[in-house]
């Protein structure tokens, strides 16, 4: 069994997707961020920068339980476990791994950041917004271009597509209108089709208070909680 670490969120929604997709096993363990729970020792022994998503794989090879936290490295592990949706062979494996690299080092990055300057940040900084919506219109443009050229962001569908899906599905986020990138267009409306991703996404979807956080969920998010030394 695996205890998934997890709360509503884009970069949450990439995991039980992909459990959903290979049928493992798993435990939702609710770690609500906006009421402080990233913080608490136990969590943190786990993920020591206070995110979801992580897991513990009480199955591991080793037969010992295995934590893992950050997503890109989780989704590489379930891939390998399964032996799914990320080929063996160098060629085709590589195509996966910098696709899911460039989800977590620059789609999540940047749109999360463009996400901020717009919805949350108290004041208005256009510097900011500015900066952060360019970049992801350009990210757009680069997955558009891509998704021209092949059906899914490595070529098949694999971990690639489960990473960078939920940051689409957020658009309305971003203030991005998809019409203009009619390739990612037709690429989110195929992996949003797919039953597992539904189920993914479903899971505790009352919970996502996104948009809207009150004054306990600012001070967890973005308050002094956040840069205490632990
Ligand atoms: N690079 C990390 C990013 C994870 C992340 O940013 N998680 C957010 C939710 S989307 C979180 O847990 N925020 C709570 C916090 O920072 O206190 C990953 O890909 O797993």
């Amino acid at each position: 069994m695996i205890d998934l670490y997890y709360w509503p969120t884009p970069n949450g929604h990439k995991i039980p997707i992909m459990l959903e997709e290979t049928g493992l096993a798993y435990n939702v363990v609710p770690v609500n961020m906006l009421k402080g729970d990233q913080f608490a020792p136990d969590f943190l022994a786990i993920s020591p920068n206070n995110k979801i998503p992580a897991i513990v794989d009480h199955d591991s090879a080793d037969g010992r339980p295995l934590a893992i936290f950050e997503s890109g490295a989780i989704l590489q592990y379930l891939a390998e476990k399964t032996g799914q949706f990320m080929p063996k062979e160098t060629r085709p494996r590589y195509e996966v791994l910098q696709w899911l690299t460039f989800q977590v080092a620059a789609v999540g990055p940047m749109f999360g950041q463009c996400g901020h300057f717009l919805g949350y940040a108290p004041e208005r900084i256009p510097y900011a917004i500015d900066r952060y919506q360019k970049e992801t219109l350009k990210l757009y443009a680069v997955m558009d271009k891509r998704l021209g050229d092949v059906d899914y962001l490595a070529g098949e569908y694999s971990i690639a597509d489960m990473a960078t899906f939920p940051w689409v599905k957020v658009r309305w986020l971003h203030e991005i209108e998809i019409d203009e990138f009619p390739n990612v267009k037709r690429w989110y409306e195929q992996v949003a089709a797919r039953p597992a991703v539904q189920r993914g996404c479903a899971l505790l979807e009352d919970e996502m208070k996104i948009g809207d956080p009150d004054e306990e969920a600012r001070d967890a998010l973005f308050g002094n909680q956040q840069h205490e030394k632990r």
